[in-house]
């Protein structure tokens, strides 16, 4: 690290003064907590950043599953802030897959020279705010179970992902299961070996897309356990050719600077606004230029795809066309076409392994569970009302606990013990997805409300982390202690996430963005719908109006406006 720049130094005093023994605490070393280490480093602040993992990576360094890549286009899925980087780095294909993801964030930690700040194998267990001091006590434990500490901070920042804590289905007879059995987000180290074995598949979800085919390739037998059909669009992969990332860097700052001021977080132009008032085959010329190009390009066909019906359904009753044309049986094939949700309401999943046409497999069978439901796991496979599915291995790629699941296993406590579950008891509220009423010098990074999954995630990381900083900076500058969000400013910011979404066509689907994947799981809208350039606008007034919608105190018990 270079020395302190004076400035630093002064902030570095400015903070210590609680004699807590970091400024602050951030919980997880993926793209996030990483880069929100690397911010809090410049303003000379002293940082723990604590990762259940042996390393960094956050969702990338779990998801190991056969197939694992990121949806997102590789020259976009990185930091945009550092030119070293940028520079340096060269990507090797069109979409990222996990091992090289995984190489960047390595590379990234190596470079920012992060590891010594960062607590590997260390599990948060619990983080209180302690009235009386103003600050947050935070227990930690070695994931192996044989050491526990506790330690202070001035501020506690989550840093989890929104798609870290796995959902297991409550499946009768699931611990009776005698062959192998993973959820993808769990996946072993080693190989798994599929050849010649029985396999099952539950869950036909952005994962499930991903594997299945991999997993055909390999097995002896498949079997796809699928309640809801999804739309693939195909994602086009292909190595980089020579002299492409040369020219993706020369022109990187128009390239961000798009990004950043999109909906999605990423580079693309539209089509066209609308299919209104297009002409059947100008509808058609259109999506099948997309379709051929691929991955999200394809919902950048137009713009109002998720709030104009019409428009919605020109471009869902396209892909079912497509989908039907892939698939030999006409009668597997209407299986695989979804009936009763519209395109993008769920998250769009990318075909990257000709996923439709691995049906067409002798050794590939899909059952219809929505139909037929799955009754319990036996010993030796799947029992559904119609039939019993023998399995050597059973795979769960039955998703994730999304955006609050990793937030509230942590066991937070803020004013007067109120711990973030009894809080969030009835879903998520926050203010801007960023802080949360009662829970003073917390800050939740792509937490619930923000635009997060809906963009793509190191843009929205950066947006969040950038204003934090900024915050934190404005703090110590003032002199500050404490910031907190309103109640009211709460209050308004998840009424405006929920009525933003119900004018989308978000709410006609039974998605993981809406709580329904987990059962007794609040129904409430998560992401902030609004787009990522509307919501940075929306943060940036918010810093501007004195940070309108948050309180501050330079001591203790003395919250105000600034
Ligand atoms: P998802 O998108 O939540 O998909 C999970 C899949 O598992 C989905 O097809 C579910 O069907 C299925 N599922 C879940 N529970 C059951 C039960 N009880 N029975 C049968 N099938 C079940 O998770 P992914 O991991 O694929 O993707 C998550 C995100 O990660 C993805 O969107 C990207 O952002 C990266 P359902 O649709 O609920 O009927």
């Amino acid at each position: 690290m270079s020395a302190l720049t004076q400035q630093q130094t002064e902030h570095a005093s400015d903070a210590r003064d609680d004699e807590t023994d970091f400024d602050a605490v951030v919980v997880g070393a993926g793209f996030s907590g990483m880069y929100m280490l690397h911010r809090l480093r410049e303003l000379g602040l002293s940082v723990r950043v604590y990762e259940k993992a042996d390393g960094v990576g956050g969702t990338w360094y779990w998801n190991r599953y056969p197939g694992a890549r990121c949806d997102s286009e590789s020259h976009i899925y990185c930091y945009s802030f550092s030119d070293e980087l940028l520079e340096e780095w060269e990507w090797s294909e069109r979409y990222p897959e996990r091992p090289e993801i995984l190489e960047y964030l390595n590379f990234a930690a190596d470079r920012l020279d992060l590891r010594p700040d960062i607590e590997f194998e260390t599990e948060v267990e619990s983080a209180s705010f302690d009235e009386e001091k103003g600050t947050w006590n935070i227990s930690v434990e070695d994931v192996d179970g044989d050491g526990a500490s506790s330690v202070t901070s001035r501020f506690f920042i989550t840093a989890v992902g929104c798609l870290s804590e796995p959902f297991v289905p409550d499946f009768d007879g699931l611990e009776s299961f005698e062959g192998e059995m993973y959820h993808t987000a769990r996946w072993p180290d080693e190989d798994v070996e599929f050849e010649g074995k029985n396999v099952g598949v539950i869950g036909t979800g952005s994962t499930g897309i991903q594997l299945i085919p991999e997993v055909a390739k390999r097995a002896g037998h498949l079997t796809v356990f699928q309640r809801t059909p999804n739309y693939a669009v195909p994602a086009r992969n292909r190595p980089l050719e020579s002299g492409e990332m040369e020219e993706i860097k020369q022109n990187y700052d128009e390239i961000w600077e798009n990004a950043r001021h999109s909906w999605l977080g990423m580079p693309f132009d539209y089509e066209g606004y609308s299919a209104a008032g297009l002409s059947d085959e100008e509808v058609e010329e259109v999506l099948e230029k997309r379709w051929q190009q691929g991955g999200f390009r394809f919902l950048h066909a137009f713009e109002d795809i998720v709030q104009n019906e019409d428009t919605n359904e020109k471009v869902t009753e396209f892909l079912r066309d497509k989908i039907r044309q892939q698939v030999d049986d006409p009668e597997v094939a209407e299986k695989l076409v979804p009936k009763n949700h519209p395109y993008g309401s769920k998250r769009p999943p990318m075909d990257y392994g000709g996923y439709y046409k691995t049906f067409n497999r002798d050794d590939v069978s899909l059952v219809d569970v929505k139909a037929a439901p799955i009754e319990e796991i036996t010993p030796g496979g799947v029992r559904t009302t119609d039939d019993l599915y023998d399995l050597d291995i059973l795979i769960l790629a039955t998703g994730f606990d999304a955006m609050t699941g990793a937030l509230l296993e942590m066991n937070i406590k803020g004013h007067d013990g109120l711990t973030l579950k009894e809080k969030w008891a009835d879903g998520p509220r926050t203010y801007l997805g960023l802080g949360v009423n009662g829970f003073p010098n917390m800050f939740t990074i792509t937490g619930p409300q923000s635009p997060s999954v809906l963009t793509n995630m190191p843009m929205a990381i950066e947006q969040h982390v950038n204003w934090i900083t900024d915050c934190v900076e404005m703090m110590l500058d003032e002199g500050y202690r404490l910031i907190e969000p309103t109640e009211d400013a709460e209050s308004s910011w998840v009424t405006q996430t929920n009525t933003v979404a119900e004018g989308m066509i978000f709410s006609e689907a039974e998605s993981w963005y809406r709580g329904a994947n987990v059962p007794g799981k609040p129904r409430t809208f998560m992401p902030f719908p609004g787009g990522l350039e509307t919501y940075r606008l929306i943060c940036d007034q918010v810093a501007k109006d004195d940070y309108d919608g948050f309180e501050f105190a330079r001591s203790v018990g003395s919250l105000t406006t600034v």
